[in-house]
């Protein structure tokens, strides 16, 4: 009986090795261990054998089909190799070869001094607010103060959508809109693009992006807008930077101020970018009109703000040595290549 399992073993062992696909192996395991097998015929004998011999009988041929199960095993498994060999091998790619790059974008710089003017007000304190584009005349005029004869509300300054309906011409939109619907302490910033009619030229576009802040509460003074606008340029620019501000005059703030930074490129010197006075403007500022918080509801006995407005295409100029504006709107991809 030993010597006729050892038989199939070996038979087996030899049929195996020389089995080289599935269709064979599958057939072979049929033959080997299957039905119709040697082994399964010698386990339908088992009730010609004597009872007491029985046992190790059983025992035996077991033993017998669990090896052979094991010897299919490891054959499938040098099947799948081979199989996946040959795929590897006809598929003629060359795993060798080195991969093929891709082109990784990159954010216009544009949106990255945004998000880094974000970043710092943001850590001031201050949340970002959001409006839209196409406003009407009284959150973009009207209840900045702005008289129904001023020149900027004229159709050669301002882009009409339909009578009453325009584009933004500045984001006091937005902080208008955050007066209306919440009440003091506010501190915020709105960044977004604004549209005026103007020829594109090196300092003029008539779509551009600005950001303007806006605080209201109890106490508030200019000297807290002084020191917001000095952290401000100081984390954009540098701590070697100092801010200055001139008398000026806006409809919504009173008193008003223009804001210029000590020049980044020569520190204050005078150069060709400052044009040898020091100075860069950057924007305007003010204490908020009390008739501008009473247009929206806020007690202008109570509380107090100030507000200011910069430009972010101007920040972003400054801070990449960009000479003209227009650069920063042609998506020329040799220029956006260099901020990547
Ligand atoms: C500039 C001037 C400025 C403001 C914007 C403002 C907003 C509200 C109330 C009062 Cl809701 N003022 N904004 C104030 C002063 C100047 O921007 O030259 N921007 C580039």
């Amino acid at each position: 009986m030993k010597d006729k399992l050892q038989q199939i073993i070996d038979k087996a062992e030899s049929e195996l090795n020389s089995i080289t696909t599935k269709p064979e192996l599958l057939n072979a395991k049929s033959r080997i261990i299957g039905k119709k097998s040697e082994l399964n015929s010698l386990m339908k004998n088992i009730k010609d054998v004597a009872p007491e011999d029985r046992r190790e009988f059983g025992q035996l041929i077991n033993e017998a089909k669990d090896y052979l199960q094991q010897l299919i095993d490891s054959r499938t498994q040098i099947i799948d190799e081979l199989i996946y060999n040959e795929q590897v091998a006809s598929s003629r790619i060359d795993l060798t070869m080195p991969g093929r790059r891709t082109v990784q974008g990159g954010l216009h710089p544009l949106t990255q001094i945004w998000r880094e003017v974000e970043d710092t007000f943001l850590s001031m304190g201050f949340e970002i607010a959001d409006g839209f584009d196409v406003e009407d005349e009284f959150h973009n005029f009207d209840a900045l103060n702005t008289p129904k004869d001023h020149p900027s509300r004229n159709l050669a300054d301002t882009f009409y959508v339909e009578d009453n309906i325009l584009l933004r011409t500045q984001t006091s939109t937005v902080q208008i809109r955050t007066m209306e619907n919440y009440q003091p302490p506010i501190r915020i910033i709105a960044p977004g693009r604004c549209y005026r009619n103007d020829k594109m030229d090196a300092s003029h576009s008539p779509v551009f992006h600005q950001v303007e802040a806006l605080v209201v509460d109890e106490n508030i003074s200019f000297a807290d807008l002084k020191d917001t606008l000095n952290i401000f340029v100081q984390t954009m620019f540098g701590q070697n930077i100092k801010s200055r501000i001139r008398p000026h005059f806006f409809p919504f703030t009173e008193p008003s101020a223009e804001i210029d930074i000590s020049c980044v490129s020569c520190g204050g010197s005078g150069c060709r970018i400052c044009k040898n006075s020091g100075w860069l403007e950057m924007g305007g500022a003010g204490m908020v009109d009390p008739a501008v918080l009473e247009s929206v509801g806020i007690d202008s006995e109570k509380y107090t703000g100030y507000a200011f407005g910069l430009g972010i295409d101007r920040i972003t100029m400054l801070k990449y040595n960009i000479p003209d504006m227009r650069i920063l709107f042609e998506n020329d991809l040799r220029f956006l290549k260099q901020y990547r």
